[in-house]
């Protein structure tokens, strides 16, 4: 049998969409000031150059104007098992997405799979090594889940369907995997019981907005200026590294939307 272990975490690629002019047209849902488009470029240099940093190979894909959201590349694709499968955004703005992602990542993995009816946001789907948690949200929903389901088990997934919190956008607005087995969450959502069988760290008060990171091989990288989880993190042993994602914050995005992360 394959060893799967640290395939949730252990990547060797990555690739990232350059954020448009357009993005201070994002989608938020609470109203706010619009992203400063400068200054999105520069959080998402950084971004960027950090997981170059760490010696993997990143393909970065042209901005694409006619989507203010297209920099949010984890929602119109989902990578996993050493492949791309193309999803069908749930937001009607975001929806035409799909294709340009079909050629990019086409270029990269020579052919993916895709999904043909429903939606799934890929900001909905937590990998584990063993399992994909899928969250029914405003953006995702059964249909979407039915046709992925097969794909992920081909693919050595098991699937476990559970419940984004009303008022959070996306799953993994709430969560993030830490380890094979450790996944940091806000309360909320832990305190759902969809982690049941995974230890749970949860965000301190008044710090959820850090609860979505991502694992990139050694390092655990995280949101600046949530000191409170920066040290229980490293109290935990895990090497962290912080970014500035305020912008992305403004149209509701954090970390891990900004790029796809796999081993081929
Ligand atoms: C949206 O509403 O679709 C974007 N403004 C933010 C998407 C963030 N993506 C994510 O959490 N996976």
């Amino acid at each position: 049998m394959t060893n799967i272990t640290g395939r949730s975490f252990r990547f060797t690629h990555a690739v990232s969409r350059s954020p448009g002019k357009s993005i201070s047209n994002g989608l938020r849902a609470g109203g706010g000031p619009n992203p400063n488009p400068e200054n999105f470029a520069r959080e998402h240099e950084a971004y960027v150059n950090f997981f170059k940093e760490t010696g993997a190979k990143v393909a970065l894909f042209p901005a694409l104007e006619a989507f203010p959201d297209s920099v949010f590349v984890e929602d119109p694709a989902l990578c996993a098992g050493g492949k791309a499968i193309i999803l069908r955004p749930g937001a009607e703005s975001r929806f035409g997405e799909a294709e340009p992602m079909t050629a990019a990542l086409t270029e990269v993995f020579g052919s993916v799979m895709s999904i043909e009816t429903g939606f799934v946001d890929g900001g909905d789907i937590l990998l584990t090594d063993s399992e994909a948690l899928i969250g029914i949200s405003e953006r995702t929903n059964d249909e979407g889940v039915a046709a992925l389901e097969p794909i992920l088990t081909e693919l050595g997934y098991k699937t476990r369907i559970v419940h984004t919190p009303e008022g959070v956008l996306h799953f993994k607005s709430d969560c993030g995997l830490l380890d094979s087995e450790t996944v940091f969450s806000t309360s909320l959502l832990a305190s759902s019981g969809c982690f049941e069988g995974n230890k749970v760290i949860t965000a301190p008060d008044g710090e959820e907005a850090a609860a979505n990171l991502i694992r990139f091989n050694d390092f655990v990288i995280m949101r600046t200026g949530f000191p409170k989880t920066e040290a229980l993190l490293k109290s935990h042993g895990y090497q962290v590294k912080t970014l500035s994602c305020d912008e992305a914050a403004k149209v509701d995005g954090g970390l891990s939307c900004m790029s796809l992360r796999f081993s081929l």
